[in-house]
């Protein structure tokens, strides 16, 4: 549809409905916003940045560290180097800090936790920092960290990463799954498909004027088809199979969840982000 028609459809539309500022916003500007997917870290642009990147790690490290947060953490510190991370934390008092470390799906030695959502209840982590390595997920935020907006979505905080790009409206918006070693991940890419949907659906528009390249139509079609049935998608993706392994189904059937935090891990410096919402009680969320 050309702007004209556009305009005229806007026109007709805001004669007959009382709109809200945000919706005004979103009419008046023409969904300038454009999505971009990418599968891997590896094959996201590194010369140039979005205006706001998403990275997402559904098994499981965006979904800790939106747990972490939504538990009341004081902030998640990424790390790609566990070196890094045991020299950086150990300027931070014991009591203030939590310490976790996943290689190949299990916990490092030395290390707190693993990278386990469960693990992230109020009693754990509350008021203490999470400094955190994983194999893959902690090294996406890093390939995004100098985007002026960096967020970590997982399928759990879909609806406030949503809430969030409808707000704020950037118009370049990159959303980078994790992977596993540089290769495609079913979960994450599905995830990504989630977020463009959910965009779609509240801005009524069609979805090919959000589209910036082809990825994002082939992650809104595998979310179509597997919304109802997130956890057997899991079961089906390799990473899930690698988790189902080594025994962490309940992990699996959390991170299978959507839409059940209303917590936005937010960059606030590079490799750290904190919470763009108030802490909320997730006893129910996580038992
Ligand atoms: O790859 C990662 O960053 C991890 O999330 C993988 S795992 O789920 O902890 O195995």
């Amino acid at each position: 549809m050309d702007s004209g028609c556009r305009l005229s459809r806007i026109i007709s539309i805001a004669s007959t409905i009382v709109l809200t500022p945000i919706e005004w916003l979103t009419l008046t500007r023409l969904y300038p916003m454009k999505l971009f997917v990418f599968h891997t870290p590896e094959l996201t642009p590194a010369e140039v940045t979005a205006d706001c990147a998403i990275a997402v790690d559904v098994l499981r490290a965006t979904s800790t560290m939106a747990t972490a947060l939504a538990a009341g953490a004081e902030a998640v510190q990424v790390f790609s180097d566990l070196d890094k991370l045991l020299h950086i934390s150990a300027s931070w008092e014991p009591h203030k800090r939590i310490r976790a470390g996943e290689r190949g799906g299990s916990k490092v030695e030395g290390f707190d936790v693993g990278n386990s959502p469960l693990d992230c209840t109020p009693q754990q982590v509350a008021g203490k920092r999470l400094f955190i390595s994983t194999t893959n997920g902690t090294r996406a935020l890093e390939a995004i960290q100098a985007a002026p907006t960096v967020l970590a979505a997982a399928l759990i905080n879909r609806q406030a990463v949503v809430d969030y790009l409808l707000q704020t409206q950037p118009d370049v918006v990159w959303i980078v799954a994790s992977g596993w070693e540089g290769s495609f991940s079913l979960e994450d890419t599905v995830c990504a498909g989630a977020i463009a949907h959910g965009l779609q659906t509240s801005l009524g528009c069609p979805l090919e004027e959000l589209v910036g390249n082809d990825e994002v139509l082939g992650a809104v079609a595998l979310f179509q088809q597997w919304q109802q049935n997130l956890l057997a998608l899991m079961h089906y993706a390799s990473h899930g199979q690698r988790l189902a392994r080594l025994h962490l189904l309940e992990d699996m059937k959390y991170c299978a969840q959507l839409d059940i935090l209303d917590t936005l891990p937010i960059q606030q410096e590079p490799g750290v982000l904190v919470n763009n919402r108030q802490p909320v009680a997730i006893a129910a969320a996580i038992s």
